[in-house]
């Protein structure tokens, strides 16, 4: 999504050594004395430019317009690096072009006017200043580099897929529940503050596109400590979800005792109010008495026994799959003023 990002110098270092190519090439003409000095000056500056221009633009052609973006990918950008920075640094890559672009021009046209004595030092003195925009713009190169590095594993969403979020505690058996859905090759993308990343798997239902995502570590934070950035991480998420599975370990082998998981659950559902929830009670191949299971089903409807190892109850996961709707999130005309 952003090219490598050259640095100040290997952008000056690129253009002056095709301006100096370009002059080298000029001197080997046959061209009148009095002219000569200018033409290989005006050359040589209007190639450095020239070469300059093309570096910055490709920079401002590869990045995609952020506003374009699905707000999904705008949260994770903000997230991950904040869009008010990035914005300011393509301005200024695309401020450094026009000001290149003007000097190219004004500088040419200086060398062309004045005797061809002076052309060397009028081109020394557009090196000059063409050096200084370019290092103006350090800080703004780094910062586009360093969003580079950040944003280069992206999760690759599919908008159109229903989608299913899977949340609950560490070592319940997340990774496991999706593996056995969508098969055994995951994408492993970025997330902020996972330290895992997000695994992103894909199945097919009477053709429908089904995509599911399992979040480690994202969800399982009490939201009081939260602070407001690692919320919007999850915010983003609400952006996709057409429904979450949430996996308890029924067998408490993780570590977490079910009040823990159900307190999480009940964290998620405030979160995510609009978002059909589905409780999997997991690791039941290791629970003989499912009774004290009673006092954490609100919904006889929406639970689940499964066990994800074993693929038990993986079929009726499936059939609950099919009943999950897409949530028409296309932004609405506000009109809201009115009614109030
Ligand atoms: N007995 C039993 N063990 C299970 C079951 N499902 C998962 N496990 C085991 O529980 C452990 C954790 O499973 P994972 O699928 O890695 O759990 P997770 O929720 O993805 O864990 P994190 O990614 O760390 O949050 C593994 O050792 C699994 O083999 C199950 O149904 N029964
Ligand atoms: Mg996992």
């Amino acid at each position: 999504m952003i090219p490598t990002i050259p640095t100040p110098e290997e952008i000056l270092d690129k253009g002056f050594s095709r301006g100096k190519k370009q002059a080298d090439l000029m001197r080997s003409q046959k061209i009148p004395k009095h002219l000569k000095g200018k033409r290989i000056e005006e050359r040589r500056v209007v190639t450095s430019c020239q070469v300059i221009k093309d570096k910055l633009k490709s920079i401002l052609d590869a990045v995609p317009d952020i506003e374009e973006l699905h707000p999904f990918y705008q949260d994770y950008i903000d997230i991950t690096v904040g869009v008010d920075d990035m914005k300011q640094s393509l301005g200024a890559v695309n401020w450094a072009y026009g000001i290149i672009a003007q000097l190219e021009k004004e500088y040419g046209a200086k060398i062309r006017k004045n005797p061809s004595e002076n052309a060397t030092a009028i081109q020394k003195q557009a090196y000059g200043r063409i050096s200084s925009v370019i290092h103006k713009i350090k800080k703004d190169l780094d910062f586009l580099d360093f969003a580079k590095q950040n944003l280069r594993n992206m999760p690759t969403i599919d908008f159109e897929a229903t989608t299913i979020v899977i949340a609950g505690f560490p070592n319940v058996g997340k990774s496991t529940l999706l593996k056995q859905i969508t098969g055994a090759d995951p994408q492993v993308a970025n997330y902020p503050f996972t330290t895992k990343g997000i695994q992103i798997g894909h199945t097919e239902r009477h053709w429908k596109h089904i995509q599911i995502i399992d979040t480690p570590g994202l969800l399982d934070r009490p939201v009081l400590e939260m602070n407001d950035i690692e919320m919007n991480a999850i915010v983003a998420l609400e952006h996709l979800a057409d429904a979450i599975l949430f996996i308890f370990d029924a067998s408490e082998t993780c570590g977490f005792h079910l009040d823990n998981q159900y307190n999480l659950l009940k964290q998620i559902e405030k979160i995510f109010a609009e978002i059909p929830v589905f409780y999997l009670f997991n690791k039941m191949d290791l629970v003989e008495d499912r009774e004290y299971l009673n006092e954490y089903i609100d919904n006889e409807e929406n639970s689940i026994f499964i066990s994800a190892i074993e693929g038990e109850g993986i079929d009726i996961i499936n059939k609950k799959i099919d009943t999950i709707k897409k949530i028409d999130r296309t932004p609405q005309e506000e009109d809201d003023d009115e009614y109030y």
